[in-house]
């Protein structure tokens, strides 16, 4: 009997999970912390991970993922920005992601691979085709994650374990963020620990 409360209290977990994973990420989405998701957020990002993996700003590789995450931004105001003041609060964030991707995987990969793509040809910093734990941490150090979780990530999204990660594991990875309730699911892993790191309204509180 002991088993099956402790189940169902893991359950109640899970059932928070996405949600915490989405209120998570505003705070990295959200790089000048207005407290609103909006295009000079996303340039900013873009312009993190170029600057954390020491490439020119004119390269190939940089442009086209300045050019990815301006596209990537146009599409995702039209589903999400629903009172149309052309930025995403934290509450369309929230329900705009779950309504709009939830249990539609292609959906989802249509919007999210060009920047998968893009973000994996700037971490492929010597150009072999392959993403190893050293240049994966640009993106790491532009959304801001731990050493700790840096490691605990890369180590979850390796999911054929070869040390490099591929388009289909960001992708996958990213996929299985946004929209996956397992508890399982590796994906849950991108940011690292999500229940470690803090959420925009829990730093909100400590301040
Ligand atoms: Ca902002
Ligand atoms: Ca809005
Ligand atoms: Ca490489």
């Amino acid at each position: 009997m002991k088993g099956w409360i402790s189940f169902m209290a893991d359950l109640g977990n899970a059932g928070d999970l996405l949600e915490r994973k989405i209120d998570v990420c505003f705070g990295h989405v959200d790089a000048d912390g207005d407290g609103f998701f909006e295009e000079a957020d996303v340039m900013a990002m873009a312009a993190r991970i170029i600057a954390f993996q020491k490439i020119p700003f004119d390269s190939p590789a940089a442009m086209g993922l300045f050019a990815s995450y301006q596209e990537f931004m146009q599409n995702i105001l039209e589903y999400l920005d629903v009172d149309d003041d052309g930025k995403i609060s934290p509450d369309e964030w929230r329900k705009g992601i779950i309504s709009t991707f939830g249990e539609k995987p292609e959906k989802f990969d249509t919007l999210f691979r060009p920047l998968a793509e893009s973000i994996w040809r700037v971490c492929d910093r010597d150009g072999d085709g392959t993403v190893d734990a050293q240049e994966f941490l640009c993106f790491q150090k532009a959304v801001g994650s731990s050493e700790k979780n840096r490691r605990l990530a890369f180590e979850k999204l390796d999911v054929n374990g070869d040390g490099s990660l591929s388009v289909d594991e960001i992708l996958s990875a990213y996929r299985e963020y946004y929209t996956s309730r397992d508890p399982a699911a590796r994906g849950n892993w991108l940011y690292g620990d999500v229940w470690e790191t803090q959420a925009p309204g829990v730093m909100k509180a400590g301040l």
